[in-house]
């Protein structure tokens, strides 16, 4: 069955549903998912109902009403069908759209998974699109919200910009009216939003000597240049105002910058998508800017506030999300911050740290990607946190980077069979993974992760044990 199978199939069985029952996640992609969803059965006069879930645990089904509704679990089921069945849901009461890696399970549940026809850049949202596609194709405006949760699911990360599928949906969007796409643009975020030397200075993706990490250093540089920075009346100018030809100024000195201190420059310029019909100067106005504010709505127990935005609500759930992204940063900067004055224990193929109860468990992973780039890199990282409302559980969350995929590394697995170990789960993917494991085998669990991590980069290169 090819992609556009499943896609049909899925349409198929929704439209033949009484009701609707939306399970998903509360991540910038569940949220983009639902939206997507929800709207365009609403346009076809069908009743939904709609659910967020932080993970699907058994905890969390008990949210899962038994009703005669289809049951469609997004962005997340695929892993947990055990759960499902557990649940006593069949096969005909249930469809999963998922991107996450699947679990063998004895019922065999309708879905939808884009990793079962091999395409791995591409999100929940992407996947919502194409079925609320396959339904009414009049619907491309929805576009839109497919490439805020692609990008938000880091699926534009490596090539730099979406591809495949997820790509061609950015098609439908531009045709649409609603999304505009930069190319090239300059790789770094905060485009609609930041002062041009903040942005510089919060990049490290590529890691520019004097300009990452430091904003009066990005400042200096820039001044150097003689771009105009300020308006006439004194305020910082955004990237995205700025000059055509100040732009292509900037970018070629950050490229000569990178030579000067050997370092490549194919991840200085990425592919983009703004969207004019957002207001500028706000976070709306760009796909990484938006999902960034659905996320800090979801890890503030908000995702409704999130959908409210998706749905085109300005006002108050717009106000609201503000409070929470300005909210949801200075945590982050804070997490930051203890992580690298406590300092982390580096065993030889990883590093962790245990931030005990001092951050919620929904942050601490933003957290780990953040302090990789400031830590050893070349070693993925690993945060432990107390969960506040289950003190005999312990979250974990793990972040590596490219290079160390391309050297064999997969957390998705390495959690999954460690935390198997100890009668916990995890799940996730290569880049980014999670676990749950109980709180007294926390030091076992570690050194499992370790020696997994030994064996994967062994398996890549024999002679680099
Ligand atoms: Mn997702």
């Amino acid at each position: 069955m090819s992609l556009d199978n499943d896609v049909r199939r899925a349409a198929d069985i929704i439209c033949n549903a009484e009701s609707v029952t939306i399970i998903s996640h509360i991540d910038a992609d569940g949220i983009s998912t639902e939206a997507i969803l929800s709207q365009a059965l609403t346009r076809e006069g069908m009743a939904v109902d709609s659910v967020f879930v932080r993970q699907l645990e058994p905890m969390a089904m008990r949210h899962v009403q038994k009703d005669d509704s289809l049951k469609l679990f997004t962005d997340l089921g695929a892993g947990q069908q055990n759960l499902l069945e557990d649940h006593g849901l069949c096969a005909d009461e249930v469809l999963i759209l998922d991107h996450h890696v699947g679990q063998p399970c004895g019922t065999a549940y309708p879905q939808v998974n884009c990793l079962d026809h091999g395409f791995t850049r591409m999100s929940a949202a992407g996947l919502a699109y194409l079925v609320a596609k396959a339904i009414d194709p009049t619907g491309t405006d929805l576009a839109k919200l497919a490439v805020v949760g692609n990008v938000g699911d880091m699926m534009a990360r490596e090539n730099c910009g979406l591809v495949g599928p997820a790509r061609e949906i950015v098609q439908d969007g531009v045709e649409y009216g609603n999304i505009v796409v930069q190319k090239p643009d300059l790789n770094c975020y905060g485009t609609s939003t930041r002062p041009v030397h903040v942005c510089l200075g919060y990049c490290d993706d590529p890691y520019i000597d004097g300009i990452s990490n430091s904003t009066s250093g990005a400042l200096r540089f820039l001044e150097r240049l003689g771009v105009e920075l300020k308006t006439p009346r004194g305020g910082w100018l955004v990237w995205e105002e700025l000059p055509f030809e100040d732009r292509r100024k900037i970018i070629s000195a950050l490229a000569q910058q990178l030579i000067a201190h050997g370092r490549e420059t194919d991840r200085l310029l990425a592919e983009t998508y703004t969207f004019p019909d957002e207001p500028e100067r706000t976070p709306l106005r760009n796909a990484s800017e938006y999902a960034t504010l659905l996320n800090a709505c979801g890890r503030w127990a908000k995702p409704r506030i999130g959908g409210s935005i998706c749905r085109g609500d300005r006002g108050d759930a717009y106000r609201d999300a503000e409070h929470m992204l300005a909210h949801h940063r200075t945590v982050i900067r804070d997490l930051l911050q203890y992580i690298l004055e406590a300092g982390v224990t580096e065993l030889s193929h990883l590093q962790y740290i245990h931030t005990g109860d001092r951050f919620p468990d929904t942050i601490v992973g933003i957290g780990a990607g953040m302090a990789l780039s400031k830590l050893n890199w070349k070693k993925p990282m690993m945060v432990l946190s107390a969960m506040v409302d289950e003190p005999e559980v312990t979250k974990v969350s793990m972040r590596t980077n490219e290079w160390a995929l391309a050297r064999g590394v997969d957390l998705q697995e390495a959690l999954v069979e460690a935390s198997a170990e100890v009668g916990g789960a995890g799940g996730g993917h290569r880049i980014a993974a999670g676990a749950f494991i109980p709180h007294d085998k926390e030091e076992e669990f570690v050194d499992s992760v370790n020696r997994i991590l030994k064996r994967q980069f062994a398996s890549a290169d024999p002679d680099n044990s």
